[in-house]
């Protein structure tokens, strides 16, 4: 039976792989809250089942679903696909899943860290949160793996971004909130990660993608490709606020050593033209009070750098820009000569506040 081990992954031999690293599988949530997806949330699961069958051509999918859509959910979805009962509170994996770690000897266990739905009272995207917060632990428990339960620390696995050798990069705008954890310094901060991703060196960058509602998680302005190479979002345009986060982070990278001395490779995605939410989009959402408003003319924070790695394949949104799009694929193709590149057109997961990063969680292989 899966159990509560009180000592930490680092005084374990345990460590956060890359997501380049091999998989076992992928986890992840089905949509269903009308007051985040519009129109009952039809268009986002068709997307999510979309991302969900492009990634089982590759790796084992799970798909955790409430009683409530499981007939549905199962129907659906491809028979190869697993189906299991989980109840959330939305459907971001990334989030609210475990943080994976294994050590050298073939095994594998699972973080379970503390979430308040991006903020909890002061900041939070909805509230109560209480099923995301114990879905890491379940999915633990599915799996008969032992995890590590964090009393009060709170962290998003997509605030978080390794290279499974000892580095560990996240961004200042969400970390340092003080929506997340007000009374920790940075320096307290930075044990917690070293001590559960069993990682050296802490890379912070000052921000992530502009109007991204997670305060600006890492995962949507870069993603580790391979140690020492990172792609980073960007944005030729002087005149949008997006260019200081990307140029700050730009700098940063290039100047920063990784924990084992190597300076990191930069591979910059420029970001696609502005995703608006159009009235009919906007409409289509039920307006909850305590929920996130969507609204006509808000700019979604779309970033090609949300794609998710799997073996063999890397899962890309795009975002109907075709000159962009194209672009995107075209140089992650060079950074990952041996995986074929996917593209997901993914409007419908944008518009509910994140992307396929933001809704899958890799299992990494715990017999490589
Ligand atoms: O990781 C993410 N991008 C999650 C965003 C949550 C949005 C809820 N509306």
């Amino acid at each position: 039976m899966s159990k509560n081990i009180l000592s930490t992954p680092r005084e374990d031999g345990f460590r956060m792989p890359g997501e380049f690293e091999k998989h076992e599988g992928c986890w992840m949530i089905w949509p269903e809250r009308t007051d985040n997806w519009r129109l009952g949330a039809k268009p986002a699961q068709a997307a999510f089942i979309e991302v969900a069958k492009v990634i089982s051509k590759y790796e084992p999918v799970t798909m955790c679903v409430s009683d409530k859509q499981y007939n549905v959910a199962r129907e659906l979805l491809p028979s190869d696909i697993r189906v299991i009962e989980v109840s959330s509170d939305d459907a971001w994996m990334r989030d609210v899943g475990p943080t994976f770690v294994i050590n050298d000897t073939g095994d594998l266990r699972a973080v379970d860290w503390r979430f308040n739905a991006w903020g909890g009272l002061l900041d939070g995207l909805y509230f109560p949160w209480d099923k995301d917060d114990k879905i890491a632990r379940k999915v633990a428990n599915v799996e008969n793996l032992d995890y590590y339960k964090l009393e009060s620390f709170i962290l998003e696995g997509g605030s978080i971004h390794v290279d499974g050798e000892g580095t560990c990069i996240v961004t200042e705008a969400c970390l340092l909130d003080e929506s997340r954890n007000p009374d920790l310094s940075k320096e307290e901060i930075e044990t917690y990660l070293k001590d559960y991703l069993n990682v050296s060196k802490i890379i912070w960058l000052k921000n992530g993608i502009y109007l991204d509602e997670t305060n600006e998680h890492v995962d949507n302005i870069i993603h580790y490709c391979a140690p020492g190479v990172v792609a980073l979002a960007w944005t030729d345009d002087e005149t949008d606020p997006q260019y200081d986060y990307s140029k700050a982070a730009y700098e940063i990278l290039s100047n920063e050593m990784d924990s084992k001395g190597r300076c990191i490779e930069v591979v910059k995605l420029h970001i696609p033209d502005h995703v608006i939410v159009t009235k009919e989009e906007a409409d289509g959402v039920d307006s909850v009070d305590g929920t996130l408003p969507r609204m006509e003319g808000d700019r979604q924070a779309a970033s090609y750098a949300n794609f998710y790695i799997a073996n063999g394949a890397i899962i890309l949104p795009i975002f109907g820009d075709e000159k962009h799009d194209k672009l995107a694929a075209e140089i992650l193709q060079t950074v990952f000569p041996d995986r074929v590149i996917e593209t997901i057109y993914a409007r419908e997961i944008i518009l509910g506040g994140g992307n396929i990063h933001c809704i899958t969680q890799q299992q990494p292989d715990r017999r490589e």
